[in-house]
């Protein structure tokens, strides 16, 4: 697998239509880089942010009945992961179903090839029967060519809220790539942060330590290093915000001057007003209806919601109808 995890193209190309779009954006799938896909690491131990916490005890107390209607079926099927990372979370599966004696293979789907490579490798210590075939792709463009496909039912799983670095209209859009990438009985199990008090939210993506400032920020590195590019971190904050009324939780890079960015790559130089932002980042948080809405639109039926002892995480257990 090559470790390359961005076509210098796409990279640039989307950097170019972001910072030339008013208001200023930067797409987050680019925050995981190497360092990036270190910093989530981190980001994900920090008392602050509860998500993967909470959806480790959801998978931790409940896989058994997650996993119930699949082993049902008893035959062969294909277990495919959208966002894969480190594959913590889905090593509860996984463990769970070679106990259980189920033939399957494992198709982990990631943006990122240097993820991909260690899960690989952890995947070969850990389960060294386990049939692996990983995909390095987008969520939408692995659903439309659905290398997977091979009449055997498939278990879809989009966990660890990925769905939610979407906003609504473009989680509609990716719900219609799983209507189209799934027949009648596949399973699909997706992971959703809720609704909750707004302070809590907040935390998660303002942490104490900075690490989460630092994530964003590591967009300005790589811009600068793989673009050729001369952003001073220095002059911008990293600002989160959350609205409790649509559930999106935001992440922006304010320019604290009027600055000029020279992006060497692009031949563009591209100016900041002061106070100017960039918008990095969405993560919705969502309502059990507005899940149930999902649902439906993707031609799915809700056969349960799997949620910790908080209501904090629920991971969505939906049958294609
Ligand atoms: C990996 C998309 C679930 O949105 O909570 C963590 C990424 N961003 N802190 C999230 C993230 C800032 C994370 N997801």
């Amino acid at each position: 697998m090559n470790a390359k995890n961005t076509d210098f193209g796409t990279f640039a190309q989307d950097v170019m239509l972001g910072l030339n779009s008013t208001p200023k954006t930067l797409p987050s799938k680019y925050f995981y880089d190497a360092k990036g896909d270190k910093l989530f690491q981190q980001i994900m131990a920090l008392p602050e942010y509860y998500l993967t916490r909470k959806e480790y005890e959801v998978l931790e107390g409940q896989h058994k009945q997650i996993l119930t209607e699949i082993i049902a079926l008893d035959k062969p099927f294909n277990l495919v992961e959208l966002g894969a990372g480190d594959g913590m979370k889905t090593k509860i599966l996984l463990r769970y179903l070679t106990e259980m004696n189920v033939e399957f293979t494992y198709y982990p789907v990631d943006f990122s090839g240097s993820v991909l490579e260690e899960l690989e490798e952890s995947l070969a210590t850990e389960f060294p029967a386990l049939n692996v075939n990983p995909i390095q792709d987008t969520y939408r463009d692995s659903l439309k060519k659905q290398v997977w496909e091979n009449g055997k039912p498939n278990l879809i799983l989009f966990l660890g809220a990925n769905l939610g670095n979407f906003g609504m209209d473009e989680a509609k859009n990716i719900i219609d790539h799983l209507r189209v990438g799934t027949k009648k009985g596949d399973l699909v199990l997706l992971g959703f942060d809720l609704k909750k008090n707004p302070q809590i939210i907040l935390n998660a993506y303002h942490d104490k330590q900075g690490v989460t400032r630092e994530f964003n920020m590591n967009l300005l590195d790589r811009i600068n290093s793989e673009l050729d590019a001369d952003f001073d971190r220095d002059s911008f904050t990293h600002w989160p915000t959350y609205d409790p009324v649509s559930g999106e939780c935001r992440s922006y890079l304010v320019s604290q001057k009027s600055q000029v960015v020279t992006i060497g790559a692009l031949n563009q130089s591209f100016e900041f007003e002061a106070f100017e932002s960039i918008f990095t980042e969405i993560s919705k948080k969502y309502s059990l209806s507005e899940i149930s809405h999902l649902a439906s639109l993707g031609g799915f039926e809700v056969k349960e919601n799997f949620m910790d002892s908080e209501g904090y995480f629920a991971d969505v257990l939906w049958v294609k109808k």
